[in-house]
């Protein structure tokens, strides 16, 4: 490939060889016949499955539905081990697709970019990267996930750890032997629930520092058989047209029953069947779970009897089930074994609410009330959500504006699509969008297809830029407010969907909670009236 520095503009530059970044160049390049280029910081594909690849690592959707849709050969000739595919299946899939639509050739590797700068005069995007390269182009797509700033949290001493220290979105692509060793790990939400039942099975003995209680459903992980696969690819138009007619992008809508309204027995029933069943399927097996606090504590009891029913020591069961959010308001976890792994004679539980870490020193990990030696500290801590990873591209629009002086109370954008200031600037998956709240690879090919779309749209009628009005976006953060307002998700003042994970990080509702279905209709409508809200010159 040749180094584009110095060389012609491009027609598009992409961020990110993921999910996103892997399907814009394919519709752009082969669908638009673009010249297009993908930037990307590792050395290989696969975005979050490349980074992400701690033990017990994998998807908490199901493989029929975490894929592309967008091709029907794709989706035929792809054949998922699992229920839940690990993260090296996953990976796996993506090099399948980048080698089954030659996307590699348009793809720079170990290339992080550093710096994007909007040039007026020109109309141009001028990207700068780590190695100091230079690229212009007139179109500037991130697809650089909505879970890739990792979150290492500011603990005092942590730099003066004589032990082995990993962040799960960052862990070595050699095997960490916990074997003989003494392992901390911090962080118990959905990556810290995979990691801990994996980690405790070789390491001699695990810690783990709980500081939000978390509800978990069993997975239910099997291998699929014959006969599942065969119902999948035989229904996969339907499968595709339940994702898109769901609010949430899995292949299921919400039952039209109310928790409240459906008599106690019949409704533990329903619960008892979807906690066999495994997985997510508790939060669509009523209408109201989500929106009503009463309806939502109805399923809450239900799964914490079940928890305290796995758990044998009674104190650490009360540390477990301590939880004080509405089940799902906060990114519901599913798991293999979690709760079981607390009955080890090898685990121990620290609840750091109680008695928070007041520091990390050579051999370990020292709260208010004991000290704790430790070989290895494993941070399962998540992540600058949502605006992270664009904040760190070092984004500046028209007039120079940062993005971060232009996000200095929170993100702001139309859609979550675009950002007013910021003219051809296309952001996937971007906060204001349904995102995180999804089965992401179903918003991901939406705004794919949308951005697509719209450039087909401004090349066929001569238009150079498109910029989001200050008044379009002003609505649709009005709207984006509301949405999170008329359900439980906003409730919880300590999620990352608020940002609240990251200290000073402004507090506002991130995604779109409106649903995925009625996302699309907005996107498709603005797009019929002419990309209404939209500035195009
Ligand atoms: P999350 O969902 O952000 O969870 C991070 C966990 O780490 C959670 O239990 C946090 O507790 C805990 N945490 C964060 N900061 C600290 C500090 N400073 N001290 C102690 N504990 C802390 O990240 P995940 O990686 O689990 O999941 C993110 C997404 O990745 C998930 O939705 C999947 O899509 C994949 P808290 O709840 O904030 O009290």
């Amino acid at each position: 490939m040749t180094k584009p520095t110095g060389a012609a503009p491009l027609d598009a530059l992409i961020i990110g060889a993921g999910f996103s970044g892997l399907y814009q160049l394919h519709c752009l390049r082969d669908k638009l016949g673009l010249p297009v280029r993908v930037l990307e910081a590792a050395p290989a594909v696969g975005g979050t499955w490349y980074w992400n690849r701690y033990p017990g690592a994998r998807c908490d959707s199901e493989s029929h539905s975490y894929c592309y849709t967008f091709s029907d050969d794709l989706v035929q000739e792809w054949e998922w081990t699992e229920r839940y595919p690990a993260q090296a299946e996953v990976l796996r899939y993506l090099n399948h697709v980048a080698d089954r639509f030659d996307l590699r050739r348009d793809i720079q590797f170990d290339t992080r970019v550093t710096e994007a700068r909007y040039d007026e005069a020109a109309n141009l995007w001028r990207v700068t990267t780590a190695n100091g390269e230079r690229f212009a182009a007139t179109f500037l797509i991130t697809a650089v996930g909505c879970l890739s700033a990792a979150n290492v949290p500011d603990i005092p001493g942590l730099k003066d750890f004589k032990g082995v220290c990993h962040h799960t979105s960052n862990w070595p692509h050699e095997d960490v032997d916990f074997r003989g060793k003494r392992v901390g790990l911090i962080g118990t939400a959905s990556t810290g629930i995979q990691a801990a039942p994996v980690i405790a099975e070789t390491a001699a003995h695990l810690t783990v520092f709980q500081r939000t209680a978390n509800y978990s459903v069993p997975a239910r992980n099997a291998p699929l058989t014959p006969e599942v696969k065969r119902q999948h690819k035989e229904n996969a138009a339907e499968i595709r047209r339940l994702m898109h007619a769901s609010t949430n992008g899995h292949p299921y809508l919400i039952a039209d029953r109310a928790a409240l309204a459906t008599p106690p027995e019949e409704r533990e029933a329903i619960y008892e069947a979807a906690w066999a069943r495994g997985g997510l399927y508790i939060r669509p097996s009523f209408s109201d779970l989500m929106i009503s606090k009463e309806a939502n504590d109805t399923a809450a009891q239900f799964i914490l009897k079940k928890i305290r029913a796995v758990i044998k020591d009674p104190a650490k069961a009360a540390v477990l089930t301590n939880i004080d959010h509405p089940y799902a308001a906060k990114r519901p976890p599913i798991d293999t074994n979690y709760f079981e792994t607390f009955n080890r004679d090898n685990v121990a539980l620290v609840d750091i609410k109680a008695a928070p870490i007041a520091e990390v020193t050579a051999d370990g990990i020292r709260t208010s009330e004991a000290f704790y030696p430790l070989d290895i500290i494993v941070f399962a801590t998540g992540f600058d959500a949502m605006t992270g990873s664009l904040l760190r591209l070092n984004i500046a629009g028209r007039d120079g504006v940062k993005l971060s002086d232009a996000w200095e109370a929170g993100p702001r954008t139309y859609l979550g699509l675009q950002v007013a200031g910021f003219p051809n600037l296309f952001t996937i998956t971007g906060p204001g969008s349904p995102s995180v709240l999804c089965n992401v690879p179903v918003p991901i090919q939406q705004h794919v297809e949308w951005i697509t779309d719209c450039i087909a749209h401004m090349r066929k009628t001569g238009a150079k830029t498109i910029e989001a009005t200050v008044d379009a976006q002003d609505r649709w953060v009005e709207q984006v407010n509301a949405a999170a307002n008329a359900t439980l998700l906003s409730s919880v003042k300590h999620s990352w969907y608020l940002g609240a994970n990251v200290p000073g990080k402004p507090r506002v509702f991130m995604p779109y909670a409106g649903g995925m279905a009625r996302y699309r209709g907005i996107c498709d409508d603005v797009a019929k009236q002419g990309y209404a809200g939209f500035a195009l010159s």
